[in-house]
């Protein structure tokens, strides 16, 4: 096995560790420190995989204590808190890290300054957490921003995505999948259980460039707008009779719904409707990290009108309309916007 090249042959195991620092070496003279607070990131991955994996055995199923509620006034469950403190603990750790913002706390946060970095962290420790008791898949989404300076405001978070340096996720499923995507492009590791390692299982990920699967809630079609409405319909019954309707499908848990467009293409849609007018998903630590993903896998991110990357959150728990996916896909959805207009997105 050769320990000199970075050029893995297709035989080698190659760990998420080893494939950071051979990515980073592309770099010369780069501090190293994103490399380390990546891989910080995936210890905490790692400890929240195994609480999953036996949550119900361990009495970490059920909600927190009683009445504990999130700043989104949803009831905090006990691997929602214990996933958020695994990330802070292993982002304080890292040394790399300055604010961190969470899902699950009210207001963004510093490290304390002997332990602060350039680097700043947006993460939903758990996503989809409606799905913990019945087994489907969750997952973990963070983003990251570089500051030049350890002085920074603690507001300083509030840019848009298209500022993340790096981003990823990690879906909980059947298999425990990583996904990293930085400048240098999108990897995909799996968690091999039995040595405990990150393996590096989708190098440089593309997303087809168009799909036939479309993902979205359509217990909420009665309060879709104009143009979600005629676009789902057009998938279902395409125009041409020769054309194959697209299939459906729809996890309701952003990552997994996300990883499977990211792998065999089409469309996620999270819009806004007549109930909700910013739609559900969180800007900074859902929209952005997987906007930015697909984006450098290719595909493409929007809001019906707007460039998902482009949007400036104006608080950290500000949430967003978003359609991504397959880049064809997504420029289709974009011309139904256009087509019929909605007043406010
Ligand atoms: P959560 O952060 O409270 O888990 O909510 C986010 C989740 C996403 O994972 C998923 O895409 C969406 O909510 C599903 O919402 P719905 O049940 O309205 O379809
Ligand atoms: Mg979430």
């Amino acid at each position: 096995m050769s320990q000199t090249t970075d050029n893995f042959a297709n035989t080698e195991i190659v760990t998420l560790p080893r494939h950071i620092l051979a990515e980073q070496r592309k770099f010369p003279g780069s501090t190293g420190d994103l490399s380390m607070l990546l891989v910080a990131i995936q210890v905490g991955c790692k400890f929240v995989a195994n609480a999953v994996r036996k949550a119900k055995l361990v009495n970490l199923t059920g909600l927190a204590a009683a009445g504990t509620q999130n700043v989104h006034a949803e009831a905090q469950k006990k691997l929602d808190v214990l996933a958020n403190e695994i990330f802070i603990n292993a982002l304080e750790d890292s040394g790399k890290v300055n604010i961190m913002v969470s899902e699950e706390n009210d207001e963004a946060f510093r490290v304390e300054t002997a332990r602060r970095g350039n680097y700043s962290v947006v993460f939903d420790p758990l996503d989809g957490s409606s799905n913990i008791e019945c087994a489907v898949s969750i997952g973990t989404i963070f983003g990251v921003y570089h500051h030049e300076t350890t002085d920074v405001e603690v507001n300083s978070v509030l840019r848009p995505g298209s500022e993340m340096v790096a981003a990823g996720y990690c879906v909980y499923g059947s298999s425990v999948v990583l996904v990293m995507a930085t400048k240098n492009g999108v990897n995909g590791y799996t968690l091999d259980p039995s040595i405990g390692e990150f393996i590096l299982s989708h190098p440089d990920i593309k997303i087809p460039s168009r799909g036939k699967i479309y993902s979205i809630n359509e217990g909420n079609s009665k309060y879709w707008h104009e143009p979600v409405a005629k676009y789902i319909d057009h998938l279902k019954y395409p125009e041409d009779p020769k054309k194959a309707p697209y299939g459906a499908r729809y996890v309701g848990s952003m990552v997994a719904d996300v990883h499977r467009t990211l792998l065999y293409g089409g469309v996620f849609g999270y819009p806004n409707d007549k109930k909700s007018n910013k739609g559900k998903l969180r800007v900074l630590y859902e929209c952005f990290p997987m906007a930015f993903v697909v984006e450098k896998a290719g595909g493409k991110a929007t809001t019906g009108t707007k460039r998902v990357l482009d949007l400036v959150p104006t608080s950290i728990h500000d949430r967003s309309p978003i359609w991504l996916g397959s880049a064809d896909d997504v420029a289709e959805v974009e011309e139904f916007y256009t087509k019929y207009p909605v007043e406010k997105i």
